[in-house]
């Protein structure tokens, strides 16, 4: 198998006022990826504020905040070979507008403001984002049934 990696996905508010959760989820599932985490969350200003540190200058970033903190969110930690890559691609361009379809923002968003959900961009992204919403130890490891058929041991 090639590298295993671990990301955080966030099924935004809109994702979850809108229904999407399952079907958003199913994708990943879909695709192979294994949940090693999952929780429903009311996110607080502090957590939001933290999540999202490096926008902290731009402008949008108080109504970014406003936004994850109006209503629950699902936060997702997802494993597999690529994962990080894999995921970004599924969610596809910040602006669903440059969304390709079949990304998960081409298939359902709009605007930049609700893009219904977030990915991790990068291995030490990934790394502080799991903790932060996870803790240290907040990941499962299991193996399921359908392991052989979906990983490989060799690239
Ligand atoms: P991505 O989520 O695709 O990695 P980032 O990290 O550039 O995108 O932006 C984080 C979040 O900030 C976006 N998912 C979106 O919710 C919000 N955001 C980014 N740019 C804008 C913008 N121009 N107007 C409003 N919200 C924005």
């Amino acid at each position: 198998m090639s590298a295993s990696q671990k990301t955080l996905v966030l099924i935004k508010p809109d994702g979850v006022q809108r229904l999407l959760v399952g079907r958003i989820l199913s994708r990943f599932e879909d695709r192979g990826l294994r949940i090693a985490a999952l929780k429903l969350v009311s996110v607080d200003r502090a957590l939001a504020e933290t999540h999202y540190a490096v926008h902290a200058q731009r402008p949008f970033f108080a109504g970014l905040v406003d936004f994850i903190t109006s209503s629950p969110l699902v936060a997702i930690v997802l494993e597999g070979p690529n994962a990080i890559a894999v995921v970004r691609s599924m969610v596809g361009a910040t602006k669903p507008h440059e969304a390709g379809p079949g990304t998960i923002r081409g298939d359902f968003g709009l605007e930049t403001a609700k893009n219904l959900i977030h990915a991790s961009d990068g291995e030490e992204t990934a790394a502080a984002e799991i903790k932060l919403w996870f803790g240290a130890n907040g990941t499962i490891d299991y193996p399921r049934a359908t392991d052989a058929w979906i990983l490989s041991d060799e690239e």
